[in-house]
């Protein structure tokens, strides 16, 4: 046992004083700057490192605690953690915020300006990856046991710009001036294997091992990432891996005196986590993909398995004492990985890894779009992950065994369960490798979980009924209130107090004030004053001119044909068309912001026109301020900030069927924005939260787009009794946004008329009717006030606290564990 004084922690102030004291001791010690000459970005460096002292403190405190209790823990295995700005979260979960601000002060420096300086960590893509960050918020703010853990990108998603109408993709080089927020654990590094090939050992008392020899190994390095509870003092753990060269491989060609060839081999293995793919709800099907994935997995697997014996427990209990969540099927690899390290590396029995594994795995599936489920060639997955490859097979033949017991000569079934899929060139099906190797199985909102169960997974729904769950998304009121919209949580605070900030519920406090004229009056002002900060910002960003006076209705979101941008745009178009035509139609601002993926040819297409058009209505002198049309560029987390609390209109208006959750449409609403949305993904619980006379639901449910395909009218024949919407489209071909070029969108102009996949044709009327029932209610500003206030008040369901208690206790069966005010920094 060490003495008191070394497992002393240094427990530090976190008054003015203290914090003035760390942040200029931190300017010189660790940036390494006489403070007479530090910059702002010195100063934003300093600031860092004064919290992050303070937040490995905590986190040190948490996990002595965790290992006091026994606790059980989980871990949430992610491809993806849009996590956006550090600083200010920090300084805000930590409760020191205010005095960070006077501390600045003090030493001259103005803490707002300190933090626009900071550039997002944008480490995944859309919801998926931004509903991974909340959940980390929220494990740490309930006091849970629950690790993160995730790939190091050296380059996250791509920054977005046009040029001057199509989008150009720019590389996020986010981490080129370091980064204050990761401790680099050069002592936490495990071997990862590719490729090589299985060799089978006999023993004499019957067994068959298995070892996995030759190939090319990588590995993984450990960069930390403290995430601290709100109004707590837990603080728990991001861990990220990044992708190393090992020692022997240099040294091999070394010797061999080739020391280019070293080098750039070292270069290659180190690509590993390189770069995240930027795509959205859409498989990649590369080899680079896989081993990312593959990667990850085995280095979170290998350092779990780790802490678990290191913390005296047996194998055994690997079930008792963690929980391993897949985000998704990216990390579902890891069912075939805890097999093999079971086996091959801690020596268990088939049997015995095979009931461990499946009561440590549960699974969550993000989506039902054919294009996104991940399905690997056999041939590929043979090469690179050759033992892998051998344990899929053996899972595969023990499940079919037991599927044949449950349906005797269905060979059908079998086909359409089988992990691997035989009739499109051999693949393994890696969500039905998640599904099998998982106790649990969850979608993201109730339509989701139950067209899961109806269609996707329905084979195995009637396997096992009792592994299906349903986990309603959520957002976290810290960031999605609290910091984005500063000027409602203070009137909100006046109001009603601050209980709502630990139990969002505690919104229903405001309806009885609904009715309030003076209340409604100050929300109102409030909604107009965020309408200034962003119309300041875009001014700043396009050069676009807003009037914070009308309506701002706004759709943001991954670009995406299933999304339907168009329909939106539609409207614009028509909307501009009634204008010129002389109709006093009410004046709004429509704001887009997204990204598509590089590849996405379509969805890139969608921004083009939609930036044309936005030129051209923008320009037009007899338009004026009755409508406006703004793209907003490399719309990300910091941007969201801004753009959400100045809703008034919340687009959520996907094909039924297709949109598994949404989150975005939670955001919104909860910053007092009206939603336009169909029966899709949680709009249909945000509906029957809020109510329908403040909800504005249109369009075809999931059920009737499905006999909409089978049997609807064409989208010609709807055009035929739409002039409006036909005019619209007729202007979009006609070339009138390009210059008068017609190629450029002739081909939209057919997608539209022939193919419509996602029948934008067919619920623009309906759609039209809800954008013109939003605009007379917003012409009443009493009801209209009225309707967002009580918007506000029911959206308590969708705070992601109640999303991870769901998880804690009907998948993980885990319990907070706060960290007692009374635990000393002292000797534990
Ligand atoms: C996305 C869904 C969204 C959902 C988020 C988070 C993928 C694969 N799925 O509807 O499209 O809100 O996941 O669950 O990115």
């Amino acid at each position: 046992m060490a003495a008191p004084e070394v497992t002393h922690l240094p427990n530090l102030p976190n008054d003015v004083e203290g914090l003035r004291q760390s942040i200029r001791d931190a300017v010189v010690r660790v940036v390494g700057e006489d403070p007479r000459q530090a910059t702002e970005r010195d100063w934003m460096e300093a600031l860092a490192f004064a919290i992050r002292e303070r937040m490995v403190e905590r986190r040190l405190l948490t996990r002595r605690q965790f290992a006091d209790e026994d606790v059980k823990r989980v871990y949430y295995l992610s491809m993806e953690y849009l996590i956006g700005r550090m600083l200010e979260a920090n300084l805000r979960n930590m409760g020191i915020l205010e005095p960070a601000r006077q501390a600045m002060a003090d030493l001259g420096v103005d803490l707002d300006t300190i933090l626009d300086l900071e550039d997002d960590a944008a480490l995944g893509n859309g919801g998926l990856g931004r509903l991974a960050a909340c959940i980390l918020e929220s494990l740490a703010t309930q006091g849970y046991p629950g690790y993160g853990y995730g790939i190091r990108y050296e380059f996250g998603m791509f920054r977005q710009e046009f040029e001057p109408y199509q989008q150009v993709e720019h590389p996020d080089n986010w981490l080129r001036y370091g980064n204050p927020w990761e401790f680099p654990r050069s002592d936490r590094k495990y071997p990862v294997h590719f490729y090589g090939y299985v060799v089978e050992h006999h023993h004499p008392n019957g067994e068959t091992r298995y070892t996995w020899e030759d190939g090319e190994e990588v590995l993984a390095m450990a960069y930390d990432y403290p995430t601290a509870g709100y109004g707590r003092r837990n603080v728990n753990n991001l861990r990220l891996w990044a992708a190393k060269a090992t020692r022997d491989f240099d040294l091999r060609y070394f010797n061999e005196g080739d020391y280019i060839r070293a080098v750039a081999d070292k270069a290659e293995s180190e690509t590993i986590s390189m770069v995240l793919y930027p795509n959205d709800a859409t498989a990649i099907g590369k080899e680079l993909r896989l081993k990312q994935e593959y990667f990850f997995v085995s280095a979170s697997l290998q350092d779990i398995l780790d802490r678990h014996l290191a913390l005296g427990y047996d194998l055994d209990a690997l079930p008792d004492k963690v929980a391993i969540q897949l985000n998704d099927t990216h990390p579902a690899i890891a069912v075939a990985e805890l097999m093999r390290l079971l086996m091959d590396a801690h020596e268990l029995s088939w049997e015995r890894a095979w009931e461990l594994t499946r009561k440590t795995f549960a699974y969550t599936n993000h989506t039902l779009m054919p294009e996104a489920l991940e399905t690997w060639p056999v041939e590929l997955m043979e090469r690179v992950l050759p033992r892998h490859m051998g344990i899929i097979y053996q899972i595969n033949h023990g499940f079919l065994e037991e599927v044949r017991h449950r349906y005797p000569g269905d060979t059908e079934r079998l086909a359409r369960l089988s992990i691997i899929d035989e009739g499109n060139g051999r693949r393994v099906r890696m969500a039905h490798l998640a599904v099998v190797g998982s106790h649990r199985v969850n979608g993201v909102a109730a339509l989701h979980t139950q067209l899961l169960q109806e269609t996707l997974f329905e084979d195995f729904y009637n396997l096992w009924p009792e592994r299906f769950v349903n986990v309603t998304n959520g957002v976290t009121p810290r960031l999605w209130m609290i910091q984005s919209n500063p000027a409602l949580t203070d009137l909100l605070g006046q109001r009603i107090g601050n209980d709502w900030q630990y139990n969002l519920d505690g919104l229903r406090a405001l309806e009885p004030y609904a009715q309030d004229p003076e209340l409604q009056k100050a929300f109102m002002d409030v909604k107009r004053a965020n309408k200034q900060r962003l119309t300041d910002l875009v001014r700043e960003r396009t050069g676009v001119e807003l009037n914070p006076d009308v309506m701002f209705d706004v759709q943001i979101k991954r670009i995406h044909e299933y999304k339907r941008q168009l329909l939106k745009l539609l409207h614009v178009v028509d909307l501009y068309q009634r204008i010129r035509a002389g109709e006093d139609v009410p004046p709004r601002v429509v704001l887009f912001g997204g990204k598509a993926a590089p590849g996405y040819a379509r969805a890139k297409g969608i921004i083009q026109v939609i930036n044309e058009v936005a030129d051209i209505v923008n320009n037009d002198p007899a338009i004026g301020d009755r409508l406006k049309c703004v793209f907003f560029p490399n719309y990300e987390v910091s941007s969201a900030s801004i753009i959400i609390p100045a809703a008034d209109i919340s687009e959520q208006i996907s094909t039924a069927g297709f949109e598994a959750s949404g989150t975005g449409n939670m955001k919104l609403a909860l910053n007092g924005a009206l939603t336009i949305g169909t029966l899709d993904g949680a709009n249909i619980e945000i509906r029957d939260a809020v109510g329908e006379e403040s909800i504005f639901i249109f369009g075809m449910t999931a059920d009737e787009v499905v006999e909409h395909r089978r049997s609807g009218p064409s989208p010609e024949a709807i055009l035929a009794q739409q002039p409006n919407l036909a005019a619209a489209v007729e202007m979009i071909e006609s070339g009138f946004f390009t210059c008068d070029d017609p190629e450029t969108h002739g081909d939209l102009g057919r997608y539209l008329r022939h193919e419509d996949p996602f029948f934008v044709i067919a619920d623009y009327p309906a759609y039209a009717a809800a954008c013109d029932r939003a605009d007379t209610l917003y012409a009443d500003r009493a009801a209209w006030a009225e309707a967002a206030i009580l918007n506000v008040a029911r959206m308590g369901f969708f705070s992601i606290d109640r999303t991870v208690r769901d998880y804690a206790n009907h998948i993980w069966d885990i319990t907070p564990e706060p960290v007692a005010p009374s635990r000393t920094n002292g000797a534990a």
